[in-house]
């Protein structure tokens, strides 16, 4: 069953989310107990997530509005020293970035409302990052290039944009959520931003950018998503 995905509920599910309150410490009425910190509250719900095998971490919303997704359990922290992002496929030069070099590059800012296919939607969110366009331009698409595939280092989740679609000015390889440096749980230190499209095709812990002849339907997609995710 894919995780956090509320159209896949189990039966049962109010006893489910009553111990899934419980392992958080929430009162029946879902009300917080204890004054949570942010970061503190979405780490709390990652661990919640990796240990419910119900998914249904995913439905509590945190106080800044946005839930946890992940379809595996657990997911490897990366950072200054070990983080990079390779593209490669049909390019002409094949490219590895570091944290630094993506950080070197000119930043550009997006603020949009945010918003999954579950209902949930958070407004005017600033992403800051490298334009993806401005990595495909360094990289040098080959000539048969039409789409990307993105790879994630869940070593599960993929994702998918047409080369039209991905050299939109707000499509972004962001560095930056909410005026900070991206948060595990949000998928940092990289993540793709899609700001045109709903949340799912924005694939958190971007690790790989390949340039493919045609689509290829990302993890969601190949579940039954649309392709294209425009809002
Ligand atoms: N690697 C990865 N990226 C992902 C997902 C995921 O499960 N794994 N879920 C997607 C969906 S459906 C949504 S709504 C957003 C959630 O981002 P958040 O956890 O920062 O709220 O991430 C998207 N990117
Ligand atoms: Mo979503």
């Amino acid at each position: 069953m894919p995780m956090n995905e509320p159209g896949n509920l189990p039966d049962g599910a109010p006893v489910a989310r009553r111990t899934l309150l419980g392992m958080l410490g929430l009162g029946a009425t879902g009300l917080v107990t204890a004054p949570y910190l942010q970061s503190g509250w979405e780490g709390l719900l990652a661990k919640a997530s990796q240990n419910d095998p119900t998914g249904l971490a995913g439905l509590l919303p945190n106080p800044a509005g946005f839930r946890y997704y992940s379809v595996v359990g657990s997911v490897p922290r990366k950072g200054e020293n070990d983080y990079t992002l390779k593209i490669g496929g049909l390019v002409n030069r094949p490219r590895t970035y570091t944290l630094a070099d993506l950080r070197a590059l000119p930043q550009a800012r997006v603020v949009r409302d945010v918003r999954c296919t579950d209902g949930w939607r958070v407004e005017k969110v600033p992403f800051e990052g490298v334009r993806l366009s401005d990595l495909l331009e360094d990289s040098g698409v080959g000539a048969s290039g039409r789409a990307l595939s993105f790879d994630c280092f869940d070593g599960a989740y993929t994702e998918s944009l047409t080369l039209e679609q991905a050299r939109r000015s707000d499509v972004l390889v962001a560095l930056r959520m909410q005026d900070a440096p991206i948060t595990h749980e949000h998928g940092g230190p990289v993540r793709l931003y899609v700001a045109p499209m709903y949340f799912y095709k924005s694939a958190k812990w971007l690790s790989g950018i390949s340039v493919t002849e045609r689509v290829v339907p990302g993890y969601w997609e190949q579940r039954g998503y649309d392709v294209d995710g425009w809002l």
